[in-house]
């Protein structure tokens, strides 16, 4: 696995002499201030390029930009509306400039007005730091309460219904706001401080979307671009829904292994891969992290290693983010996998037989705690998931490794 690390750009609390010194190999960026649908230029690209290769003082920090994530697929292109042909033309130029600029892993979602979704950006820990959660029955109390989503109470259990009930009536103003935009964190837009009436019209836009017309119109927009990605060498990669099943409403199509596997085979190029979110899909009990990687591996082209520990047994629950090596992930029998998928890689002479991984979010511990950094993007509680994550690879794969075996 090539360890890699999140740089939201020059705002980051976070910098790249931070980022050297936790031990990463490369970077992870996006140019997140060119609104989803517009190009972006081979200018902007090497000036990115270009704050990544040096220090605060200058000297050159050793590190590229190896992946973006994420080149956003505007709601344009995902609805069929508007401007979204002229949105495609631009992703396939982006492709261009990106591929030009020697990057050659390229990770975006299909999530229709959400990206992720949490109730609480920092939920207290029993060792006093703090990680996200997302909590359904506060999840009931915004969309049937606080949002007012016509529909809403159908799709959620009865019980959770009830217990909304008398949780949203116990709540103070303060607590509903802050509810509110804990939960807009995640949404196209979110800082620009999105109104509920925004949330209601974005959520409105869906109301004719099936989940069936959404798949065909991913599976359309992959047809017109993988074999430009395909040509210029780029291996584009879904990142799964977050959490992965059913919200406000929306239709969503890449919750599942079967969902990717339909994804996989509608557009069957190499270029046409998967982000695998050990986080995303470790939501659901079904999903099976290992066996996923061991069945879809070939296609895997970026890993974001993170664990969560469900509340419920049930597909959709309330879940937090657990240490790395911790929650309900295996994750040791999720890096074995990987491990053995490079080996497979490597013995067929692939040139990307070595994976990017991310430590995807971590907990706010130590000085995180008042450096407020990006939620779910602390220094030290990255740092150390990665040296977690380094450890059991290191493990794996050293040659006492069989010693039990
Ligand atoms: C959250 C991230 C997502 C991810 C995008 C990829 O922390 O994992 O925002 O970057 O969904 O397109």
């Amino acid at each position: 696995m090539k360890q890699t690390w999140r740089w939201f750009g020059p705002g980051d609390l976070v910098s790249i002499d931070d980022i050297s010194q936790a031990g990463a190999e490369g970077i992870v960026s996006a140019l997140h201030h060119i609104p989803s649908g517009a190009l972006w230029t081979a200018d902007e690209i090497a000036r990115r390029q270009a704050d990544i290769s040096h220090f605060k003082d200058g000297s050159a920090s050793g590190l590229a930009w190896d992946v973006v994530e994420s080149l956003p697929v505007s709601e344009d292109i995902k609805k069929q509306k508007g401007d979204w042909q002229e949105h495609i033309a631009h992703y396939k130029q982006s492709l261009r400039n990106i591929a030009a600029a020697g990057i050659e892993v390229l990770c975006y979602n299909f999530m229709p007005v959400l990206d992720w979704t949490r109730t609480d950006l920092a939920w207290r820990l029993p060792h006093g730091g703090t990680c996200m959660r997302f909590d359904y029955v506060d999840f009931a109390v915004f969309d049937i309460h606080i949002l007012k989503r016509p529909g809403a109470e159908a799709d959620f259990p009865a019980d959770v219904v009830a217990e909304a009930k008398q949780r949203f009536a116990a709540m103070s103003d303060e607590t509903c706001d802050r509810l509110a935009k804990n939960v807009a964190f995640g949404l196209p837009g979110a800082a620009e401080k999105l109104t509920l009436d925004d949330v209601r019209l974005h959520l409105s836009e869906y109301d004719a979307i099936s989940e069936a017309q959404l798949r065909s119109h991913y599976i359309a927009f992959l047809e017109d671009v993988i074999p430009v990605a395909e040509s210029l060498g780029i291996r584009m990669c879904c990142h799964p829904d977050d959490p992965p099943f059913g919200l406000l409403g929306l239709p969503r199509v890449m919750s599942t292994e079967s969902d990717y596997r339909t994804i996989l085979d509608a557009v069957d190029s190499p270029s046409n891969g998967i982000t695998l979110c050990s986080g995303s899909l470790g939501v659901r009990p079904d999903n099976d992290l290992p066996g996923m990687m061991r069945r879809l591996g070939d296609r895997v082209h970026f890993l974001h290693l993170r664990n969560v520990k469900r509340e419920s047994a049930a597909i959709q629950g309330s879940f937090y983010e657990a240490e790395h090596l911790g929650g309900d992930t295996d994750m040791v029998a999720l890096i074995a996998e990987v491990l053995r998928e490079e080996a497979r890689r490597q013995t067929a002479g692939r040139k990307d037989h070595q994976i990017p991984m991310r430590p995807d979010h971590g907990q706010d511990i130590l000085d995180d705690l008042t450096r407020r950094t990006q939620p779910g993007y602390p220094s030290i509680g990255r740092l150390k998931g990665l040296a977690e994550l380094r450890g059991v690879a290191a493990a794996l794969s050293h040659s006492t490794a069989g010693l039990n075996s």
